[in-house]
Parts: structure tokens; C-alpha cells; sequence
């Protein structure tokens, strides 16, 4: 049951805030570290590698192997975050500063010793830190070998997460194994490190992400039995265009289409619709005897998942449509109204989204992101920000919903990006999410001085009561 305080939320709900290595360390090459797949991209979603260059990429993108240089001031940063009183700080550990080019037999201890300092760092201000053990990154060495679609990669995978659930144990607790493990449906490169984009690819990189995600949260219960570790979903939620059957028909098949990576982590193994359609398309799966088994054997304790807006699809929507095409096939919602980059505002959506996995999983359920890009103007040191203040009380009325109204045992709110960061999507600068204004530009100008916007006020209060104050 969940331990109820006055405010709607539980006494022990984690408030907080997300970043991810690849958007925000920066110092790609110091402590040993190579290259990952996110210091070569080009820009977002990219599929082409690009040389690493000092300067900005395609004539306007500031690169984010430069990034905040969150690696050197994440003392200042983890400040900022304990002046708003999180107590939580997700973030994310990149593999090539534990295992430079992913094939070493030992890790680095550099940069072992780094997350270190940062976790010590957090934990002197009771700040618990959740860790995604690979956010859209892996080292580029592993590439060679054909990154996930080579089954020898799951050891190597399993290797970095021996070294780090024994290092961290006792200071890290929360792990999500992938991050969005959905999205290699339409980001290949950026989840799989894959160059291809065949169905056939996809699904054999996705199966062995699987393999070594069920194996890590096996070998993390091992270590340590206080280890709570869970999945991470991309969040893509959509509406039936109409009440035509054939609209809410596909509605559904396109939902299947990224719930599967659910069902698999949450169920331990591959749901019949899927064991369909792979049949129909002549998809084998390189199963290796004992699979089974570890798929049964390593489900997840908790589902996580990020949440920017909602989607409508209707009978036109090709099946193979992803989030991205999804936009593109002409269904709008009349109803929302959307960022300056056309995400649909949708906070009554993140109930239904909270309602849906906790119907179908019935295990705890945590919001890791979510958020409201936008174009700030920094004035003499201000950033004044409502935007984004009623889109985070907007969305946490929604959640609080969820958890007063529906019983859902929600763990947590991890806002994305407290601190400005390099967009994934779209690779710039400008596109911010932060409670914290970072001074960067998109052609590299700025002093990375860090600044509090309105909103760093408007949650330090929200975290204080405990959300009372929405
Ligand atoms: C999620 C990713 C994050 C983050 C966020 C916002 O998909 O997990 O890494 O970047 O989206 O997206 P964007 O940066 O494209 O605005």
C-alpha cells in the first residue's frame, strides 16, 4: 500500500529531476574514455558518423561530446538540485568511461572512480541517484563487432554492469537497464548502434537488448537484493482517430507495435501478437537455447518511462509507423495545443499513460521523463519561464490524479533535463528543458555560466509540500 501523506503524494515519493551522459558531461575524451555512438552523431537522430571536431557541427550544432561540461561542474549542478530539494537525480553512466571501448577485460578505474564522486556527491544531500545504465549510448568500439546485433555484445554489456552494480553497491539502489528500448524502432543508431534500419535488424538488436537486460537484472538481484531494477519505455501513447473500429483497431496494432518491448521486460517473454507477426514476416529470432528461461527469469521490477505528448492514428497510419511518422500521417488532435516543436500538450494523457501499464503489468510505475522544450531568453541574469511552470503543474495535477484517484503506486517524477542539455532529437542547445538556464548557444557561444529560472523557484515549493502546492 502506499504510505499516504497529506498532499496526494506518498511520504516517500521520489521528486527529481533527468540528464543522460551523452547530453550533458561533455569531456569525452578525459579519464580514459573513448568515443561512444553519441559523440560521433552528426546531429539528433542522424545516422551518419561525423568526425570529432572541436568546432560546431553542420554549421549551427554545438556538439554534445562538448556538451554543459556537467563531468567538471556536477558539483555546482548537484547544488542547484539540492537548493530545490530533489531527492532523487536521475542520470546515466557512459560505458565508455568504464570500458573505454567496450571490450576491455577491465573496467576503467577512472571512471569508476568519477560516478563516484558524483554518487557521493548526491548522497551527502540525500539525493538518491537512479542510474540508466546505457542511455542512448555505447562505446563506438563495440561497433566493429556489429554492435547489437552480434549476441557477444550482451556479455560485453553484462561485463560493464558486473563492474558497476559492485561499485556502486550500497550508494546506487535504482537501475533502468535501457533507456527508451522502444525507440530502436525508428533510432536504430542512436539505441542499437545499428546502421541498418531492416525490420530484420531491429528485431534481432531489440532480442538481444533483451537477453542482457533480463541477465543484468538477474545479476544486479544477485549482488545486491536491495537493487530495484527496472525498464525504461519511450513514451508513445495514442488515441484512435475516431470511433470507426477500424481506427480504434489500429490504434491498437500500432500500440502493440511498441508495447511489445513492455510486455517482453514486464512478462518474460514475447507476447503472441508478436510471435505472429514475426512468423508473417519471416523473422527469425537467433535464439539460443536457455532463452527462455532468462527472459522468465529476469523481469524487471518497475516500469519507467518518458512522457512529451500524445499521438493520434487512425486506419491511414501504416503499422510500421513510429512516434516520428506518426506526426506525418495527418491525424491531429483538436483538442491540444503543442510546443514550439509541434509536441501535443496533452497532461490528462499521462493518467491514461500511468493507468495503462499499471492495468497491464501491476507493478510500480515511475515517470522518469517529462517536460516542455522551449526557447528561453536569458535578461540580465533572469529567465522567466511560465510556459513551462503550467506544463509541469498541468502534467503533476495529472499524476497526483493517478495516485489519489486511481491507486496507482507511482514511485517518482523525474522533470527531463533540469539543467539545460544538448537536445537527442534535434542536437541543438536551444531547445530547453531545464529549471536551470546553462549560457550556450547553438554555434557555440556562451560561458556555460549556470542561471535559476522562474521554474526552479515554482518546484522548489512543488517538492517542499510534497505537492500540495500544484
Ligand atoms: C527522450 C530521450 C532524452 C531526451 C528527451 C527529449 O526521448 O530519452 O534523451 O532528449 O527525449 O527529447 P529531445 O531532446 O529530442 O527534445
Amino acid at each position: 500500500m502506499l504510505n499516504k501523506s497529506d498532499s496526494g503524494f506518498p511520504k516517500d515519493f521520489l521528486w527529481g529531476g533527468a540528464t543522460a551522459a551523452n547530453q550533458c558531461e561533455g569531456a569525452w575524451n578525459e579519464g580514459g574514455k573513448m568515443p561512444s555512438i553519441s559523440d560521433v552523431i552528426t546531429n539528433g537522430s542522424h545516422k551518419v558518423r561525423r568526425e570529432i571536431t572541436d568546432g560546431i557541427i553542420e554549421g549551427k550544432y554545438y556538439p554534445s561530446h562538448k556538451a554543459i561540461d556537467h563531468y567538471h561542474r556536477y558539483k555546482e549542478d548537484i547544488a542547484l538540485f539540492a537548493e530545490m530539494g530533489f531527492t532523487c537525480y536521475r542520470m546515466s553512466i557512459a560505458w565508455s568511461r568504464i570500458f573505454p571501448t567496450g571490450n576491455e577485460t577491465e573496467p576503467n578505474e577512472a571512471g569508476l572512480a568519477h560516478y563516484d564522486f558524483v554518487f557521493d556527491e548526491c548522497l551527502k544531500y540525500g539525493i538518491e541517484p537512479l542510474v540508466t545504465i546505457s542511455h542512448y549510448e555505447m562505446p563506438l568500439g563495440l561497433l566493429d563487432k556489429g554492435s547489437w546485433l552480434n549476441r557477444e555484445v550482451v556479455d560485453d554489456y553484462l561485463r560493464y554492469c558486473k563492474a558497476i552494480f559492485n561499485r556502486y553497491k550500497g550508494k546506487v539502489k535504482h537501475w533502468i537497464t535501457f533507456n527508451e528500448i522502444n525507440c530502436i524502432s525508428f533510432s536504430t543508431w542512436k539505441c542499437a548502434g545499428l546502421k541498418v534500419t531492416d525490420e530484420e535488424s531491429k528485431m534481432i538488436a531489440a532480442y538481444h537488448q533483451f537477453i542482457a537486460s533480463a541477465q543484468a537484472v538477474k545479476l544486479g538481484h544477485e549482488i545486491d537484493s536491495n537493487n530495484k531494477i527496472g525498464m525504461m519505455f519511450g513514451g508513445v501513447f495514442s488515441y484512435p482517430n475516431t470511433c470507426d473500429p477500424e481506427d480504434v483497431i489500429r490504434n491498437m496494432e500500432y500500440m502493440h507495435n511498441a508495447l511489445f518491448y513492455c510486455d517482453v521486460q514486464c512478462r518474460g517473454y514475447y507476447p503472441a501478437y508478436k510471435v505472429k507477426e514475426l512468423e508473417r514476416k519471416g523473422i527469425e529470432l537467433p535464439i539460443l537455447e536457455g532463452d527462455s528461461e532468462i527472459l522468465l527469469s529476469g523481469k524487471v521490477d518497475f516500469i519507467s518511462f518518458s512522457y512529451y505528448f500524445s499521438l493520434v492514428c487512425g486506419k491511414n497510419t501504416p503499422l510500421e509507423a513510429n512516434h516520428k511518422h506518426a506526426f506525418d500521417t495527418g491525424y491531429l488532435n483538436p483538442y491540444l495545443e503543442a510546443t514550439e516543436w509541434d509536441w501535443k500538450i496533452d497532461p490528462i494523457g499521462l493518467r491514461y499513460a500511468l493507468n495503462l501499464f499499471y492495468d497491464r503489468y501491476q507493478i510500480p510505475v515511475m515517470v522518469v521523463e517529462n517536460g516542455m522544450g522551449a526557447v528561453d531568453v536569458l535578461e540580465e541574469g533572469i529567465v522567466h519561464d511560465p510556459y513551462r511552470i503550467d506544463y509541469f503543474k498541468s502534467h503533476l495535477k495529472e499524476v497526483k490524479k493517478a495516485i489519489e484517484i486511481d491507486g496507482i503506486p507511482v514511485m517518482g517524477y523525474t522533470s527531463w533535463g533540469c539543467i539545460d542539455l544538448v537536445s537527442a532529437g534535434t542536437g541543438e542547445m536551444k531547445k530547453r528543458y531545464g529549471f536551470i538556464y546553462v549560457d550556450m548557444d547553438d554555434y557555440g557561444n556562451g560561458t556555460l555560466n549556470r542561471y535559476k529560472k522562474d521554474s526552479f523557484y515554482w518546484y522548489k515549493d512543488v517538492i517542499k509540500t510534497n505537492g500540495q502546492e500544484l
